[in-house]
């Protein structure tokens, strides 16, 4: 049985780390346009460094929750036939234990350097133009996949898609492509597909089955159902 499962904001909302779109979301403080943009970093540096900086800074404050530690277990069982592809930057899905993560959207704790195009581990500002550690120059951004940008590793996550009997999508509104599209391509390609989400998504009526509720509750409860089938 190999699985790929997607997630979004949603998984990691019970940890307490905003989502986008909800009320309280991230996109209510800042317009996208304005903070996670190429344009934007080029146009107002300062205020793009100071909205992931800021983001950086509050991992400290939280942990993984049930939901993430339900599919470190899962990886635990179907080893390489499981991969997590997620949209989220944060870096709780490791935390959990999970080793088998696809960061397609890029991480809060990295910094890429516009100059070398060198990636190194981040846990600090940005904002105050450190030196890049491979080439010394100042120009490090966050190592994040800004609108307008290609995501990272299509490649690996197209041919995991093709090969996968079962897709699960965990809390994301399917409103951002090429992510919104994965269960199209799933379905093209013969594998099940089942979402995991608190409210209806854009995408809810391509999956063969569409769950409701917190994925604190939900995956937990999954992964528990099909460790059950595949043993
Ligand atoms: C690209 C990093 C070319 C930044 C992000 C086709 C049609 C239309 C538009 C496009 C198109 N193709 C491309 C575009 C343009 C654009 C796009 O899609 N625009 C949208 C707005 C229409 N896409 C791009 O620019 C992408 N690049 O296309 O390059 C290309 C394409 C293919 C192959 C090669 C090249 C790049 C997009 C990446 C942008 N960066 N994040 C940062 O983090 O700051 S996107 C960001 O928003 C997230 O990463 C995520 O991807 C997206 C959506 O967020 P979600 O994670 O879904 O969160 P959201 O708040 O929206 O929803 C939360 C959900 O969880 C809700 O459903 C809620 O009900 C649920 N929930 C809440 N709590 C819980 C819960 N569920 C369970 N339990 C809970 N407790």
């Amino acid at each position: 049985m190999r699985v790929v499962v997607l997630t979004g904001a949603g998984i990691s909302a019970e940890s307490g780390v905003p989502t986008f779109r909800d009320s309280d979301g991230l996109w209510e403080g800042h317009r996208a346009e304005d903070v996670a943009t190429p344009e934007a970093f080029e146009y107002q540096p300062a205020v793009v460094q100071r909205f992931y900086d800021a983001r950086r800074a509050a991992l400290a404050d939280v942990e993984p929750n049930p939901a993430h530690l339900a599919l470190a277990r899962l990886e635990r069982a179907l080893g390489d036939d499981l991969l997590v592809v997620t949209q989220n930057v944060d870096d709780l899905h490791e935390r959990a234990g999970s080793q088998h993560v696809l960061h397609m959207h890029g991480e809060l704790l990295s910094a890429l350097c516009v100059g070398c195009r060198a990636r190194s581990r981040w846990t600090e500002d940005l904002g105050d133009h450190p030196p890049c550690p491979r080439c010394g120059s100042a120009e490090l951004r966050p190592d994040i996949v800004w609108f307008g940008e290609v995501p990272y590793q299509m490649d690996r996550i197209v041919a995991a898609l093709q090969r996968c009997d079962l897709f699960v999508s965990i809390g994301t509104s399917g409103a951002v492509y090429p992510a919104a599209g994965f269960v199209q391509s799933a379905v093209t390609y013969g594998a099940r597909t089942l979402e995991l989400n608190l409210l209806p998504s854009e995408g809810s009526h391509f999956f063969d089955e569409s769950r409701r509720g917190p994925a604190g509750v939900l995956v937990p409860a999954w992964v528990d159902e099909l460790l059950t089938t595949v043993r």
